[in-house]
């Protein structure tokens, strides 16, 4: 009976970015419904699969409940239970002797995708600590987009769905399975009922794909070969902003005299796009103002992705789509704690110069350490030892390339501490293993540091198992224990106090708001320029030379298929499942229950397979097992894979069987993007082969 709940609202987090309104109703400190808050302000009601399965996490019988010490070989699966006592004084003290043999910069601190204010804590610990070293996702998640930004607009240009558009052009993001950076796919659903025209761009026909008004299907990491087409096209045909470009960019000239080096004809080889396709698609995003390019993540998973962030930023600004409404915005936070000051930037100024990756002369800003060239510093102690590491809220072991590298730098460490919420393959290789409260179970503050002008409220729902710690309580506590206490706080409670207090609201204040949004103001140029060194968009970037890195967008290494390796790999998330995560809670696995491996049916009669075959997917870097689905939908020639997937429920191993289906077993660490540090994750060159034994041997949970 719904009506002897108590219902409290929250914002969803910890299932993706996060950013729809809940309803939760809740008896006994049990959550038995969540439903979609109407009144949520970017979801409207909207909830998914993964929101309304969310609170099965919190009751499922293995979740870790107890703090744990290995007691066998590393990854055996032997463990003690210990109390949290033990935990973190053995943490500290195993950090702090790393500190005085090695100094801070052998500790590592890592993340896996923010999931709400424990990253930017984890930051603050790392300063307050001395190490320079956040080793983080971000090459391959955000910073390319972000970071590109800041250089070359200096802000991370967003699509703007609050405000209505003519055309939205979404490029590598699937946003009604991915809810990107909780740019909440009904927000797109409701712009495109009010009549805004839909592109996109993907090797895949989505579901958004079949509803568009034209698809342009492109062949996996050749991004920027498309782009560097349509604006082609754009300034061969004069369709840009005349009175933009001429006011308002550095180096147009320069662009348009290096992009006629790339027709359509001569791109359609790489991309597989026809000319004339691009031509439509160039002058249809040309004509529309305004027009929302909704950029995703799968632009970022190549070495290239500088190039392409930069060439889908000059297709926005050319065409006088940045900081309008509707258009790709520079987002105005509310008025809350600066990140800066939270994480304490000012304890490590030399922190640009120390960090592992500013030895590769990375892009200027980029502020966590690339897995890649971390491993490395592990590995070969280039450009310095690194000994230990504490690894909140990641599963590199699935997430990282170069899977069996991982498991190698992991086994290198002299210590590993890991907090989540279930035993992973990377929990499986720890030496200390925390558990973590999680979604619902205190308050947190989500969206924060995203760049979309909004933080949401994540008011606590229940409380968690007695023993289960939310990782900023963590955190806090290591940083009295590791640093000087009295840059600690009281409680959790008063950190988000902290970010607050420039609102003038309390958290309980905020909680009842639900939402904060930064007031909308747009054409903030005309005012003050661009915060760049030009005070224009500067296609032409002026610091190049100082950056090494080249000055305008160009095509870097395409894929290169042969004999060997025909196809090109690449991947989408899984709409049931974050990554690696939660393929052990039965309602979503019920819903997505084996690795799937999508091709089309010529590509399966030219090698061979048929439709729920156990398949091969070999690259030069090694190999993976997964279920084939034949499928129109996908481009003959292209391969996509599902990435992240271990199988929690293997009852012999401790590892979870991480090497048989995960993506990452086909990746390679080398090379990597000069900007970035970035691997190749996407148009990857494979092969595929039919395999006799079934990827996850009884398909049970
Ligand atoms: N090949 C390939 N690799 C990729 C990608 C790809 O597309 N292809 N995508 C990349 C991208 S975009 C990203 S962001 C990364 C993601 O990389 P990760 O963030 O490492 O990925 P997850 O597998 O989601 O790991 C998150 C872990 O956090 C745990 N967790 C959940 N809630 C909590 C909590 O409240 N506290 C704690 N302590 N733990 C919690 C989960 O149980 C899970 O084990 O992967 C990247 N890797
Ligand atoms: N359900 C779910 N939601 C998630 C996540 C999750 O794991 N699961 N992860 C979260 C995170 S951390 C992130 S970063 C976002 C990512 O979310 P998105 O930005 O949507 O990224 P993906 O799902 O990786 O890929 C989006 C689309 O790009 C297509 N694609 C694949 N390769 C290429 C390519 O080379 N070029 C182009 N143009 N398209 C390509 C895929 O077919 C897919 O339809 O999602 C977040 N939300
Ligand atoms: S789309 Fe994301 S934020 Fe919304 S309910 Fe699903 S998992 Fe939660
Ligand atoms: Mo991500």
């Amino acid at each position: 009976m719904a009506e002897d709940l108590d219902w409290i609202r929250t914002h969803c987090g910890r299932m993706d970015h996060g950013g729809c309104a809940l309803k939760v109703g809740v008896r006994n400190n049990r959550i038995v419904r969540v439903t979609g808050d109407p009144e949520g302000c970017l979801n409207r009601g909207y909830v998914c699969a993964k929101g309304l399965a969310s609170p099965d996490k919190l009751i499922h019988p293995r979740r870790l409940r107890h703090p744990l010490m290995r007691v066998g070989e590393r990854g055996a699966g032997q463990w003690e239970s210990i109390g949290w006592d033990q935990a973190l004084s053995t943490i500290a003290a195993r950090f702090l002797e790393i500190r005085k043999t090695h100094g801070a910069r052998a500790a590592a601190f890592c993340q896996g995708m923010p999931k709400g204010m424990e990253h930017f804590v984890l930051i603050r610990l790392a300063n307050l600590f001395g190490s320079p070293n956040v080793v983080a996702v971000q090459d391959v998640c955000h910073a390319p987009r972000e970071i590109t930004g800041r250089h070359t607009c200096g802000f991370y240009p967003v699509a703007d769905f609050h405000h209505s558009s003519q055309l939205a052009l979404l490029w590598g993001s699937n946003i009604v399975a991915t809810n990107e950076e909780g740019v909440i796919c009904s927000q797109l659903t409701r712009a495109l009922r009010s009549g805004a025209d839909l592109m996109v761009v993907d090797p895949c026909r989505t579901e958004l794909a079949e509803r568009a008004d034209l698809w342009i299907p492109l062949r996996p990491g050749t991004d920027q070969a498309l782009a560097l087409a349509m604006l082609h096209v754009i300034v061969a045909e004069g369709l840009f902003d005349e009175d933009f470009a001429t006011n308002w960019t550095w180096g147009f000239d320069d662009l348009a005299r290096h992009v006629a080096a790339f027709p359509p004809e001569e791109m359609a080889p790489i991309t597989g796009v026809a000319a004339d396709v691009t031509r439509e698609a160039a002058r249809r995003y040309a004509a529309a103002r305004p027009a929302a390019l909704q950029w995703g993540n799968a632009i970022e998973g190549t070495p290239n992705n500088f190039h392409a962030a930069r060439a889908l930023i000059c297709l926005m600004a050319i065409c006088g789509n940045l900081d309008v409404p509707g258009g790709n915005i520079a987002a105005v936070e509310p008025p809350v704690m600066g990140l800066g000051e939270f994480v304490r930037a000012d304890r490590l100024p030399d922190k640009r110069k120390e960090m592992i990756h500013a030895h590769y002369g990375t892009i200027p800003q980029l502020m966590t350490v690339p897995p890649a060239l971390f491993k490395r510093a592990v590995r070969e102690e280039v450009p310095y030892p690194v000994k230990g590491m504490y690894i909140q809220c990641a599963n590199p072991m699935l997430s990282w390339a170069d899977s069996p590298g991982t498991r190698t730098a992991l086994e290198t460490l002299d210590f590993i501490a890991v907090s989540d919420i279930f035993m992973t393959p990377t929990a499986a290789m720890a030496d200390i293993v925390l558990p973590a409260a999680t979604q619902f179970e205190f308050n947190d503050i989500g969206h924060y540091g995203l760049g979309h002008g909004i933080v949401l409220a994540r008011p606590k729902v229940v409380a968690p198992p007695p023993d289960c710690r939310s990782d900023m309580a963590i955190l806090n506590e290591l940083g009295r224990r590791m640093t000087d206490p009295s840059d600690w706080f009281e409680d959790p409670d008063e950190m988000l106090a902290a970010v607050l207090k420039p609102a003038g609201l309390s958290f309980r204040d905020f909680a009842e708001k639900g939402c904060l949004q930064g007031s909308a103001r747009f054409r903030k140029y005309r005012d003050r320029g661009f915060r760049t060194p030009t005070g224009k968009v500067e296609l032409r970037l002026s610091r190049a030379e100082k950056f090494n890195l080249p000055p305008l967008p160009d095509l870097g290494d395409m894929p290169r298929c042969d004999d060997r390796y025909p196809l090109l790999l690449t991947s989408a998330k899984d709409p049931h499942y974050l990554h690696s995560s939660y393929r052990w809670v039965d309602r979503l696995r019920r819903k997505s229950p084996h690795p799937l491996v999508r091709f089309h049916p010529d590509t399966g009669r030219r090698f061979g397979i048929r439709d729920e075959e156990t398949v091969s997917i070999e690259t030069a870097a090694g190999r993976f097992l997964q279920t084939a689905r034949l499928t129109t939908r996908v481009l003959p020639g292209v391969v996509l894979a599902a990435h992240g997937w271990w199988f929690p429920e293997e009852p012999d191993d401790p590892l979870g069987a991480w090497d048989r289906s995960g993506y990452n077993m086909a990746t390679a660490a080398t090379p990597v993007g000069k900007a970035f540090g970035a691997p190749t994750l996407r148009g990857i060159p494979c092969n595929l082969r039919p395999e006799i034994q079934k990827p996850d041997a009884d398909g049970e949970k």
